[in-house]
């Protein structure tokens, strides 16, 4: 499915239509299409049955329930799609659930809609160099979530609960050189070279071995460069640049070469100094 323009779909059973459905498709792609306005389902839904399904670069704008959704479906990918005010009452951005196991996030950007990222009952998530922004959770796990690894993410939330792993049997979470404001997690887990930003209250109450493993910055116009506009790239000095761990990844959100300078920097955009 390639490069559609996709809008209006107004059917009145907002989990069983979207945009673009694929039930039990294997090795499919769906890439570069546009899905908008449809006011009462998703956007993409990749659903039981199907698996290694990529889908790439769509953009999804003012759909009433979840903009990407991977239902029973393993090893698919979401890879630089972006959501944008998706705002109805279950319209999360992008949503990994039950035996989307192996699934790949990469380089997703997500504005003004519900819950970001939302996954349950899934094994092996990988959450890479994506930049997202929500009102309330941006990521979040209901629970049985096993195996997730959140590596070099940009994770904002107006309530500061940027990244909740802690619900009911979600463990064994690894959470590495991400931006994040608020973290909840449940053990075992592993956290460690992340720039926790903005004045929440949370970081005294975070776990001691989170403090010493990790930053803190509470002003985001040291780390950011313009994020009253929700730009999220570094600015210059920032203490995100050069603080983050080699993690096999070559590339950040933007396509741009990861490392540049002394190291990998935290969150989805490696900081490019001028010339
Ligand atoms: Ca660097």
């Amino acid at each position: 499915m390639l490069r559609c323009d996709i809008r209006w779909c107004s059917h009145d059973s907002t989990w069983k239509h979207a945009g673009i459905f694929f039930g039990g498709v294997r090795s499919g792609l769906i890439e570069g299409n546009s899905i908008h306005d449809c006011k009462r389902c998703g956007g993409i839904y990749v659903m039981g049955g199907s698996e290694e399904v990529s889908v790439l670069r769509n953009a999804i704008r003012r759909c009433g329930y979840v903009g990407i959704w991977f239902m029973g479906a393993p090893r698919c990918q979401m890879v630089r799609n972006t959501v944008d005010d998706n705002l109805g009452t279950h319209s999360n951005a992008l949503t990994v659930y039950h035996g989307s196991d192996g699934a790949f996030l990469f380089g997703n950007r997500v504005r003004n809609s519900q819950i970001a990222v939302s996954l349950e009952k899934v094994k092996d998530v990988t959450l890479a160099y994506n930049d997202l922004h929500s009102p309330s959770y941006t990521v979040v796990s209901w629970f049985e979530t096993v195996g997730t690894r959140v590596f070099n993410n940009t994770l904002m939330s107006d309530e500061k609960k940027a990244l909740y792993l802690s619900l009911r049997d979600t463990r064994e979470s690894v959470v590495r050189n991400n931006i994040l404001e608020g973290l909840l997690i449940a053990e075992p887990y592993e956290a460690d070279h992340n720039l926790f930003v903005g004045h929440f209250q949370g970081w005294s109450n975070l776990p001691e071995k989170v403090r010493r493993n990790n930053l803190w910055e509470p002003d985001l116009a040291k780390v950011f460069a313009d994020p009253q506009k929700k730009e999220y790239r570094l600015r210059e000095g920032s203490p995100a640049v050069d603080a983050g761990v080699d993690l096999g990844l070559s590339e950040d959100c933007t396509g741009g070469k990861v490392p540049i300078g002394g190291g990998p920097d935290l969150g989805a955009y490696e900081y490019l100094p001028r010339p």
